[in-house]
């Protein structure tokens, strides 16, 4: 059984950069304790200052191994980081090769690096929801760098790297069609993108197509999507010159450490380029509004579901199929119910 701490300690143990701390309040929140509200009311004056950087590409393409050497990279400049895996494959959940094992085992014991991976499945309000929870935590814990890997297939792992600061796309050459399968998802989130495994055949090919779709998007825009809607967030048109980020294509060879320090520049570069146009402020409040529509949406569920019995729902989905009601209608008479309910 878990040991109990009270709340305040818990916020107090964060703050003072205690991994315990941190750890029992990671917990609470993968748990959906009803304290996780309270944690983060705690902590949160306390957040916005570490650089959130995404990790994402399809599963294989070597996220977890080039993670792991830029989490090294960022030591070895005396910066704290901290690399939240949010994939049920990633090697980090134990699922390790043991070359993978034999290199996290060199980050692990330092105290400036804080590995977690967080279950993908059962968050009621979400998965993405749950890793913005876990990121605060990061972030209050101090952690000047936190990375976040996903595999960027679904909608939740889109949603969750476009959540960071600095989105990292990761491919692996020969991989030519899934250019295309992640294209429409993927590509509107990139900030830099990673050719990976570059020691295989058909690299170039791979840069030359990431390089052509680049050159086909159109510039200045960065989407953020949000139960299948898309925000975009658009800088003032026209758009300086100045003010344009140049999304890079690098080239890595992550089991050899190659390719990691170019990676690491162009993320600081990106980070301070983000600072001086003043999109940091444009994509947090993006962020927010994400935020704040994705808990509305989860408690008007948790309403729904307590204030309308399933007989009435039972009820109207069959007067909606026999044409008595609309669905309009049906929508409005379960609302009703809710307003009406004092939940
Ligand atoms: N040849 C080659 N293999 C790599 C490279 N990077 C990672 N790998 C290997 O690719 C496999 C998948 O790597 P992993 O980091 O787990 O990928 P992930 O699923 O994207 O997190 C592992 O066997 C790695 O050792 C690379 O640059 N070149
Ligand atoms: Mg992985």
């Amino acid at each position: 059984m878990r040991r109990q701490t009270s709340i305040p300690d818990l916020i107090t143990g964060i703050l003072n950069g205690n991994r315990l701390a941190l750890s029992r309040a990671i917990s609470h929140v993968e748990d959906e304790q009803i304290s996780t509200r309270s944690l983060l009311q705690g902590i949160y004056r306390h957040t916005g200052r570490a650089h959130l950087i995404g990790v994402t590409g399809a599963p294989g393409t070597g996220k977890s191994t080039l993670v792991t050497q830029l989490a090294r990279s960022y030591r070895q400049q005396g910066q704290s980081v901290a690399v939240l895996a949010v994939d049920p494959t990633s090697p980090f959940t134990g699922g390790a090769l043991l070359g993978d094992r034999v290199r996290m085992n060199q980050l692990s014991g330092d105290a400036g690096v804080f590995i977690r991976s967080m279950a993908t499945r059962g968050h009621l309000g979400g998965v993405a929801a749950a890793t913005a929870d876990v990121l605060l935590l990061l972030d209050a814990a101090g952690f000047e760098r936190i990375i976040v890997e996903t595999v960027g297939v679904g909608q939740a792992e889109v949603e969750i790297a476009s959540m960071a600061h600095t989105t990292v796309v990761v491919e692996a050459p020969g991989l030519g069609d899934e250019v295309q399968a992640i294209k429409a998802g993927v590509l509107e989130i990139a900030d830099i993108f990673v050719v990976n495994k570059a020691d295989r055949p058909g690299t170039e090919r791979t840069i030359s197509a990431l390089e052509m779709m680049l050159e086909q998007k159109h510039g200045g825009e960065r989407t953020l999507r949000h139960h299948g809607q898309v925000m975009i967030v658009t800088l003032p048109d026209p758009v300086p010159e100045t003010n344009s980020w140049q999304i890079p294509v690098l080239k890595s060879v992550a089991t050899a450490g190659e390719g990691i320090s170019t990676l690491h520049d162009a993320i600081e570069k990106h980070h301070t380029w983000l600072h001086n146009s003043g999109m940091l402020a444009i994509r947090e409040e993006a962020r927010i509004v994400h935020t704040l529509e994705a808990l509305i949406h989860t408690e008007l569920n948790r309403r729904l579901r307590i204030a309308v019995p399933a007989t009435m729902v039972a009820t109207l989905v069959t007067a909606v199929r026999k044409r008595t009601i609309d669905p309009h209608e049906a929508a409005a008479r379960m609302i009703e119910t809710i307003s009406n309910s004092n939940i």
